[in-house]
């Protein structure tokens, strides 16, 4: 049984009023926003996923979801600050080249940001030139990068070699994650770290960064 549902069919069919008013409900009624996000949000966009997989819907409906799914994310980003404002570090954060997709990422830098890390997101389709540009001028601790398709995530590898072309590759951590990378392949790729979602992306960004 399924303690979202109306918030969860609000998001198949792209109705924002009622999946706000759902998510504001479930706020008030002591629902844990981790719950919301987890149970709620990313659970009903990856069967939106399998819809589209299996040819039930198409781009616009998976548009007008992500939508809502972000309305949604910005109405539990409070809820995800822990209170502690000291700078723990600074993360560079895009989504690669070729690549639109950007609710994974978003996730990850509010999580990172609740966390107390400084955010300089930059975007999607953001091409390993950007990445080196961006990295001069932001001087980050830390560059993470998303992809969600098959056919961008070698854009990961290529900006890592960017990195090293610009001399820059010794002077950053690197993390990745996004639905088909693994840590395998971050390992392949000589990435930093890997993490499989957001809450995963705090431990492992101070990890790297030897904080607790
Ligand atoms: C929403 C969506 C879209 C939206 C994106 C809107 C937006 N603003 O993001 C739109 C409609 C634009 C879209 C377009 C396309 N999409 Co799409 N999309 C999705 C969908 C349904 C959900 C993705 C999502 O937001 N998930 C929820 C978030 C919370 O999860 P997440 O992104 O995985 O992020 C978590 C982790 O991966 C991790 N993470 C993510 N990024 C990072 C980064 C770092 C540094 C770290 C540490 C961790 C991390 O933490 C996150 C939070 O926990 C997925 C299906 C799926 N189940 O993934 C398909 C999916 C990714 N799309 C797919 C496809 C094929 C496309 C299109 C090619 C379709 C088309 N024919 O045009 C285009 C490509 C456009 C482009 N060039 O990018 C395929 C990809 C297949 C593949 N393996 O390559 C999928 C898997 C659907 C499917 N089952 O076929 N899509």
């Amino acid at each position: 049984m399924n303690d979202f549902k109306v918030l969860s069919d609000a998001i198949s069919k792209g109705d924002i009023k009622t999946a706000l008013a759902e998510t504001q409900k479930a706020l008030d009624a002591g629902s844990n926003a981790s719950d919301i996000l987890d149970k709620g949000l990313i659970t009903t966009m990856n069967e939106v996923g399998e819809q589209f997989s299996k040819g039930l819907i198409f781009v616009p409906q998976m548009l007008r979801s992500a939508k809502v799914m972000r309305e949604c994310t910005e109405l539990l980003k409070p809820y995800f600050q822990e209170g502690d404002i000291t700078t723990k570090g600074k993360v560079l954060i895009g989504t690669v080249k070729g690549d639109l997709h950007d609710i994974g990422k978003n996730l990850v830098s509010m999580m990172l940001g609740g966390a107390g890390f400084t955010i300089t997101d930059i975007g999607v389709d953001i091409s390993p030139e950007k990445f080196v540009e961006k990295t001069k001028e932001v001087e980050p601790d830390i560059i993470g990068m998303s992809a969600l398709l098959s056919t961008t995530m070698p854009a990961m590898p290529e900006t890592i070699e960017a990195l090293k072309k610009a001399g820059l590759r010794d002077k950053v951590k690197v993390m990745i994650g996004g639905a088909p990378v693994t840590e395998i392949y971050a390992q392949k790729i000589t990435a930093d770290a890997y993490a499989s979602d957001a809450g995963s992306a705090v431990t492992k960004a101070k990890n790297l960064l030897g904080i607790s």
